[in-house]
């Protein structure tokens, strides 16, 4: 049952420096801890080929979805303050990184275009190691019943999946035990 004044949200996490399952997870534990926010599903992680500068390591990626009462902008400075507290080496444009956490959607705000803060996310629909495990989030437990994602689930559904360059992750999964 959504609670009163909680909205869903949906980030996308990626990494590829250090120990990126371990990472991912903190990164996960940290949102799940912000105040007025619970974590609602976490995607299948996928390891991805490096999109951007080439030399570059692997990444790991999932998406996952949060009830909160932050809204768009707090959610997204929490973001930010998670990364530079994960130890966030920002190396360029797409360049190697510890952990990126990047807001896609919000259910209170659809639509929104502020200085630094668009959504959705407004490149989404471009790649891959987000729209693949974004599909699968969107049909898991309480996302798949909210109604704010009917539109994106059917959008998502009628998308070429663009799976090329990504592989199932059958490492560890720490988070799953942030899960209800
Ligand atoms: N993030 C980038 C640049 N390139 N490539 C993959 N595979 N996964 C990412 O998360 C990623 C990337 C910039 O945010
Ligand atoms: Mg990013
Ligand atoms: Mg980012």
């Amino acid at each position: 049952m959504p609670e009163a004044g909680t909205s869903q949200a949906i980030v996308a996490l990626g990494g590829n420096l250090g120990d990126r399952a371990a990472t991912l997870g903190a990164a996960l534990a940290a949102l799940a801890r912000l105040p007025g926010t619970r974590l609602l599903a976490v995607s299948p992680a996928y390891d991805s080929d490096p999109v951007g500068p080439a030399g570059q390591p692997d990444y790991l990626n999932l998406c996952a979805a949060v009830g909160t009462r932050l809204g768009p902008r707090a959610l997204l400075e929490a973001g930010l303050a998670i990364e530079r507290d994960l130890g966030r080496v920002r190396l360029g444009k797409d360049g190697p990184r510890t952990c990126d956490i990047d807001l896609l959607f919000h259910e209170a705000a659809p639509r929104l275009a502020e200085p630094g803060l668009a959504l959705p996310h407004p490149r989404w629909r471009e790649r891959g190691f987000v729209t693949v495990p974004l599909g699968e989030l969107l049909q898991m437990g309480e996302v798949a019943s909210c109604p704010a994602w009917d539109g994106l689930r059917a959008e998502v559904a009628r998308l070429a999946p663009r799976t090329v360059g990504l592989r199932p992750w059958t490492g560890p999964t720490p988070w799953t035990t942030l899960l209800p």
